[in-house]
């Protein structure tokens, strides 16, 4: 079975306990999110009312799900935490290391030619553990968690950032880095900051053509990708309830986009349907049972500025269809004569040469539905597609029910490439270029959540806009940019003039969810007998060594490279090819920083080696130094780390010898994946003071021996003059995460306590 009813009858009388107690201890109304918070503290007897944004709470999550680039170096570690079964229900789902090339089923063929390795790994630490495992081809982790796993009420944590996604099914579900999903896989609690909490008041009602995406592309305008840092975000209002469940999971899946902590909604019918239509009319008929409780309360819905941090409000029956784009998610523009002014101006090319829907996003019955219904006025209109189409179904049980119900047929009619179920053009795991660094600049449009430059396709040339799969679809038969298909008319084969009418869709297969294979495989009762083997020589696989405790002395620190602008995951450690190398830490070390602009120079990968003045790729560099016993510092900007959940992002760094980066502001996932590590993690006092790193700086921790809870550290900058300055570095370590620092890393602690 792949969920488990006890289970979740269980949480739910814990639930009505603890939240009833907890309306005591706050005296207040409760939201869902504190709700759920306060019914999954790991202290069951706590009396304490949190702080918001302040006070470290200790969490007993329901869950956990891992992904294959995430899984190898989660479970690599859990292996070394000396366990024989993870202590939470997990699943691992193989969903990124499959490329789109030419359709599903050659692709699928080659992922398990190339990855067989790391599938084998990954199914047999599975089966060794107690993990449930989704097979290549199965699923987008965050679409199968929906579909088998996610429950009104409950609380996981997965090592992906849009584990969020199931917030459209009134979780409290949040990405995590693999050391935090190993501390929970070991039975231990998972620690985060209590959150702030953000309301968005949803009035009116989406009609025409706007999507539940353009809802949260509104709230990404509005908030900024690092608007909703610390925070869970509430939907609630009719426009919350009048809206399908996968509809809330896709505003929920880009809540990372904004840097949430996560997204939610209340236990509304749309949620009930889904969970009939997905078979666990149980977990629906115990749902029902304790509706109240998995909902805010009425007195905060009825006066939030009273109860969030901060109140957004949004009228679905003024909002029109946007395109967010390029290279970042929170830069709006409405379709049609806005686009192409923007466009104009900022010389984005107006033709579109790719429409791609899917994605963990945006692959739900009721999209590729509605996408289809204007794909197939293509079709009865006569009108020639202007752009190719690509479509990537997010799981077997939505693709199988899709070709079954004609609507994949409708996109084949067209020509599209359907990819695999998996993130394939999301991740760069598009084999759309033979050398992509020298690709010519375009435009592409897509219904996914991330547009870093070369996200998709590893073209930085590539303009890539976000938007609901229905104006994908549009877009692409239009081909061009600015095309507002409210207004604009195209014209056919024959010379006609049509227009588009507005989208149909489904929000459930009227016929119901159908699938042959759902790729799952149960793991044995007994996995003790399980072999696990690495081979030395892999270049895929590498057992992890510990990490040595950096001291309480650091002096003759070298700057390695002073990170300009926006410095993202994708930045820091590159998906796409490199995605290969996740499970062996010292190749994918290589792609360590390759990304990020230096701010000297604005080059990337090109940064100064101190000893020898000569200029090289970051990753040499940073070797050189290693050898040399000197260890590094990383300068960076704001937002820095934001977007994905791969803690490589820090094991590079802390393996190739940095041991601290110092940043305008952090995102949340990556400031604890960095923690974790047992490296610092800290912000500029001032945030000018960025702009006193010089480009052959040496740093002093003048006071890292008294490294404590809120206590600034102070570094002394020594540039190449001799001249000095004084950076004071804030922190937000507490003393848990002060002795990650002291022992090497938080693994290093696991296993000195089980020792
Ligand atoms: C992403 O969307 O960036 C990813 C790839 O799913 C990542 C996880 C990873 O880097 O493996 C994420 O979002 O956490
Ligand atoms: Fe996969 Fe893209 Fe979703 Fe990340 S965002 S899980 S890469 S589909």
């Amino acid at each position: 079975m792949a969920f488990d009813i006890e289970m979740i009858k269980k949480v739910y009388s814990n639930t009505v306990e603890r939240v009833d107690a907890a309306r005591e201890i706050t005296r207040k109304p409760l939201t869902l999110a504190e709700k759920i918070l306060y019914s999954h503290l790991w202290n069951r007897d706590s009396k304490k009312a949190f702080i918001r944004g302040e006070d470290y709470v200790d969490f007993a999550p329901d869950r956990i799900a891992l992904q294959d680039a995430t899984a190898q170096m989660a479970l690599l570690q859990f292996m070394q935490a000396g366990k024989t079964q993870v202590a939470v229900p997990t699943t691992t789902h193989c969903d990124h290391l499959i490329q789109a090339k030419d359709g599903a089923s050659t692709d699928l063929q080659s992922a398990l030619n190339t990855s067989n390795e790391v599938f084998n790994f990954l199914e047999s630490v599975s089966n060794k553990y107690g993990l449930g495992f989704w097979k290549p081809g199965a699923g987008i982790i965050h679409q199968v968690v929906l579909e088998n796993y996610a429950f009104p009420g409950g609380m996981m944590i997965g090592t992906d950032s849009h584990t969020v996604n199931a917030g459209g099914l009134g979780m409290v579900a949040i990405g995590v880095g693999g050391a935090d999903a190993v501390d929970v896989m070991a039975g231990m609690a998972w620690e985060l900051k209590f959150p702030k909490l953000i309301g968005v008041k949803l009035t009116g009602k989406l009609s025409g053509w706007t999507a539940p995406k353009d809802v949260i592309l509104k709230v990404a305008e509005i908030v900024s990708a690092k608007g909703g840092t610390g925070a869970i975000v509430e939907y609630f209002g009719e426009g919350a309830t009048s809206m399908s469940c996968t509809g809330k999971g896709t505003i929920c899946n880009m809540g990372a986009e904004i840097g949430a902590t996560t997204s939610t909604f209340g236990y509304d019918e749309s949620m009930e349907r889904y969970l009939r239509a997905t078979d666990r009319s149980d977990v629906a008929d115990a749902a029902n049972k304790v509706k109240d409780y998995l909902t805010g309360d009425a007195e905060v819905y009825a006066n939030p500025e009273a109860y969030f941090d901060q109140v957004i409000e949004i009228n679905l029956s003024e909002l029109s269809p946007l395109l967010n784009g390029p290279f970042t998610p929170d830069l709006s523009t409405k379709v049609g004569a806005d686009m192409r002014e923007k466009a104009n101006a900022n010389d984005w090319p107006l033709q579109v040469e790719w429409g791609l829907i899917g994605s963990c996003t945006n692959s739900s019955y009721e999209d590729l539905s509605r996408a289809s219904s204007i794909a197939q006025q293509a079709i009865d209109k006569g009108l020639k597609m202007k752009s190719e189409l690509g479509i990537n179904p997010g799981s077997e049980k939505v693709r199988y029910t899709a070709d079954r119900d004609g609507i994949l047929g409708v996109f084949e009619k067209l020509d599209a490439k359907i990819f695999t179920n998996a993130c394939g053009p999301c991740i760069g795991q598009w084999a759309r270029y033979s050398d992509p660094a020298n690709a010519p600049k375009n435009s592409i449009i897509h219904s996914f959540n991330r547009n870093f430059a070369k996200r998709a396709d590893g073209n930085p040339n590539t303009h890539a806009f976000v938007a609901s799969p229905e104006i994908v679809a549009a877009v692409a038969i239009a081909g061009r940019l600015d095309f507002n298909p409210m207004m604009d008319t195209l014209i056919n084969e024959d010379g006609v003039e049509v227009m588009l009418d507005e989208p149909t869709g489904w929000e459930l297969p009227p016929k119901g969810f159908e699938v042959k294979d759902d790729g799952y495989l149960a793991p044995q009762k007994d996995g003790s007998r399980v072999e696990i083997v690495v081979n030395k020589e892999s270049e895929r696989l590498q057992l992890l060594e510990p990490f040595t405790p950096l001291g309480n002395t650091l002096n003759g620190v070298k700057l390695l490279i002073k990170a300009h602008g926006k410095c993202t995951t994708d930045h820091i450690s590159m998906a796409g090819p490199w995605l290969r190398f996740r499970g062996h830490l010292d190749n994918i070390s290589n792609n360590c920083l390759i990304g990020a602009v230096n701010a000297f120079g604005m080059k990337t990968n090109f940064v100064k080696n101190q000893i020898t003045g000569d200029f090289g790729g970051v990753p040499d560099t940073a070797r050189v130094y290693k050898a040399a016993g000197i260890k590094t510092i990383v300068i960076g900007d704001h937002n820095y780390g934001e977007g994905s959940s791969r803690e490589h992002a820090a094991m590079e760094p802390r393996h190739l010898g940095v041991a601290a980066v110092l940043v305008k502001s952090f995102a949340r996932i990556h400031e604890t994946n960095l923690k974790k590590q047992g490296m610092l993690g800290l912000t500029f006092a001032n945030e000018a003071d960025y702009d006193l790193i010089q480009e052959d700086d040496t740093f002093n921790f003048i006071d890292l021996h008294e490294f404590a809870t809120n206590k600034p550290l102070i570094l002394e900058v020594v540039h190449a003059d001799g001249s000095k300055d004084t950076v004071v570095a804030n922190h937000t370590y507490n003393s848990g995460q002060i002795e990650w620092y002291n022992e090497g890393s938080a693994l290093n602690l696991i296993k000195k306590e089980n020792a």
